[in-house]
C-alpha cells in the first residue's frame, strides 16, 4: 500500500484530454526553441507547503488530511514521510523539489540533536533521490519560525542568534552539497523591523552582509557550487524586510561585494506585496543579469498577504516564460512551485491536481512565449521604437562620442527634437491577445 496508489504517473495525454490527471500541456520531450520543455522548466515541487502545511490559518485549525503522516516530530516519521513525498514527486514527473532544513527533519532540543536529526533524514533523501533520479533545486535553512528569531537572524540584535544562525547555515549547505543540490536560497523572513524606533538599520545590514559573506567562503571550503540565490519579498511577517524588491536586493548585493556570488530567486506573489508585477522583477533581476530562479505562485489581488496560490493564469505565465527566454533560460534554476493548495482542498489528491495545473499552465506559458519570440512581431516593434538610438545620433551617445556641449551644439543647430511616435501599447495588448 503506498501513499498515492490510486495515481498513476501523469501522462501528457494532449489539449483533448478530458482526464484531470493529465498533462494537456506539458509534454516534458517536447523540443522548443531546441530544448526539451524538462529542461526549460526545470518544475521543482517544495517540500514546505506540499508535505508540512497543515492548511491552517490565523483563524482556524489545519484541515489537511495526510493518512501516511502521524502527526509526530519523530524521526521515524519525517524518515516516512520522505518516501512519501517521493512517490508523488515521481508520479508528478517534476524532476526537482527544494526544502528547508526544519521542514525534511524535526528540530531537537540543542543544535547537535538537530544536526543529527537532519543527518538521519538526509540519508532517506539521498536513498530516494537515487531510487527515483529526482534531484535538489535548492535547499535553505529556516531562519524564521523558532522563538529565538522573533528580532531576526542576521539582523538579530542578539550576536549568539547569529552565531546559531550562522550554525544552521553551515550545517544546511553540507547538506545540500552531499545531496549534490544546484543551488542555496536565502529568503530573510524576520530580515527586517517592526519598530524603527528601536532598530540600528545600518548595523543589522552590514551584520547581514557579513553573514552572506561567511556562507560564500564556507561554500568555497567545503567545495559547494551550486548557485546562491537571495529571494525579494517586501513584508510579512515582517512590517519591512530588507530583501523588499529586485532593485532592494540588487543593490544590497552591490553596496555589501556580493553580486558575484549571488542571483535573485524571484516569487509571484512577493512581487504583488512588493506594489510591482511579476514581469517588472524578472526584467529588473534579468537587465542585470541576475535572474536565478523563480517561485513560480500567484497571489489574489483582493487580498493584502502571501497567499501563495498555484498559478493557473496563462496572461501570467506568458509572461514570465517570454521574459525568461529573453534572457537566456533559468537554469540552474527552475521554476519553483512554491504553492499551496486551498485550507478547502484538503484531500490528498489535491496536491496532484494543483501541481498539474500549475505545470500545465507554464507549459502553455512556454509555448506561447516561444512563438511570439519566432514570429518576432512584438519584437520588431520594440525594435522599431528604439530605432533612433541604432545609428547616427544615438549609436554616437550610446558609445559615449558625446557630452551635453556637444548634444546642445546639435540641438541649437536643429532647433527641435524630431517628432514622437506612437507607443502603441493598444495594439501590442491585442497582439498578444492573438497568440492566447
Ligand atoms: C516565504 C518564502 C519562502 C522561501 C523559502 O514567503 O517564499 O517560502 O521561498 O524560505
Ligand atoms: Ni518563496
Ligand atoms: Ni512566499
Amino acid at each position: 500500500m503506498t501513499a498515492f496508489s490510486e495515481v498513476d504517473r501523469i501522462q501528457f495525454e494532449g489539449p483533448d484530454s478530458t482526464n484531470p490527471l493529465s498533462f494537456r500541456h506539458y509534454n516534458a520531450e517536447e523540443m522548443i526553441e531546441g530544448k526539451s520543455m524538462r529542461d526549460h522548466l526545470r518544475f521543482s515541487v517544495v517540500y514546505w507547503h506540499t508535505f508540512r502545511n497543515p492548511l491552517s490559518d490565523p483563524f482556524g485549525v489545519g484541515t489537511a488530511l495526510r493518512p501516511w503522516d502521524d502527526g509526530s516530530e519523530s524521526v521515524e516519521n519525517a524518515r516516512n514521510r520522505v518516501r512519501v513525498a517521493f512517490e508523488f514527486i515521481e508520479k508528478l514527473g517534476a524532476p526537482y523539489y527544494a526544502f528547508h532544513d526544519r521542514d525534511v527533519a524535526p528540530e531537537g532540543a540543542t543544535l547537535d540533536q538537530s544536526n543529527k536529526n537532519f543527518d538521519a533524514v538526509a540519508k532517506v533523501l539521498k536513498e530516494e533521490q537515487e531510487r527515483t533520479g529526482v534531484r535538489l533545486l535548492w535547499g535553505t535553512a529556516n531562519l524564521f519560525s523558532n522563538a529565538r528569531y522573533m528580532h531576526g537572524a542576521a539582523t538579530s540584535p542578539n550576536a549568539e542568534v547569529f552565531a546559531f544562525a550562522a550554525a544552521q547555515v553551515k550545517k544546511a549547505l553540507e547538506v545540500t552539497h552531499e545531496l549534490g543540490g544546484e543551488g542555496y536560497t536565502f529568503w530573510g523572513g524576520r530580515e527586517g523591523y517592526q519598530c524603527l524606533w528601536n532598530t540600528d538599520l545600518k548595523r543589522e545590514l552590514d551584520h547581514l552582509g557579513r553573514f552572506l559573506h561567511m556562507a560564500v567562503d564556507y561554500a568555497k571550503e567545503i567545495g559547494f557550487t551550486g548557485q546562491f540565490y537571495i529571494e525579494p519579498k517586501p513584508k510579512e511577517p515582517t512590517k519591512h524586510q530588507y530583501d523588499s524588491d529586485a532593485a532592494a536586493c540588487l543593490n544590497f548585493l552591490r553596496q555589501y561585494d556580493l553580486l558575484d556570488h549571488f542571483k535573485l530567486n524571484i516569487e509571484t506573489n512577493h512581487a504583488t506585496l512588493a506594489g510591482h508585477t511579476m514581469q517588472h522583477e524578472l526584467e529588473v533581476a534579468g537587465s542585470a543579469g541576475a535572474l536565478g530562479s523563480i517561485d513560480a505562485n500567484t497571489g489574489d489581488m483582493l487580498l493584502g498577504w502571501d497567499t501563495d496560490q498555484f498559478p493557473t493564469d496563462i496572461y501570467l505565465t506568458t509572461q514570465c516564460m517570454y521574459s525568461i527566454l529573453q534572457y537566456g533560460g533559468l537554469a540552474p534554476g527552475g521554476v519553483n512551485f512554491d504553492a499551496k493548495v486551498r485550507r478547502e482542498s484538503f484531500e490528498p489528491i489535491d496536491l496532484f491536481y494543483a501541481h498539474i495545473g500549475g505545470m500545465d499552465a507554464f507549459a502553455r506559458g512556454l509555448k506561447i512565449a516561444a512563438a511570439m519570440r519566432a514570429e518576432g512581431r512584438l519584437q520588431s516593434i520594440v525594435d522599431e521604437r528604439y530605432v533612433s538610438w541604432s545609428s547616427g545620433l544615438g549609436a554616437e551617445i550610446e558609445s559615449g562620442d558625446h557630452s551635453f556641449a556637444s548634444l546642445e551644439t546639435v540641438m541649437l543647430k536643429n532647433g527641435e527634437a524630431s517628432a514622437n511616435k506612437s507607443g502603441r501599447q493598444e495594439m501590442i495588448e491585442n497582439l498578444i491577445n492573438e497568440y492566447l
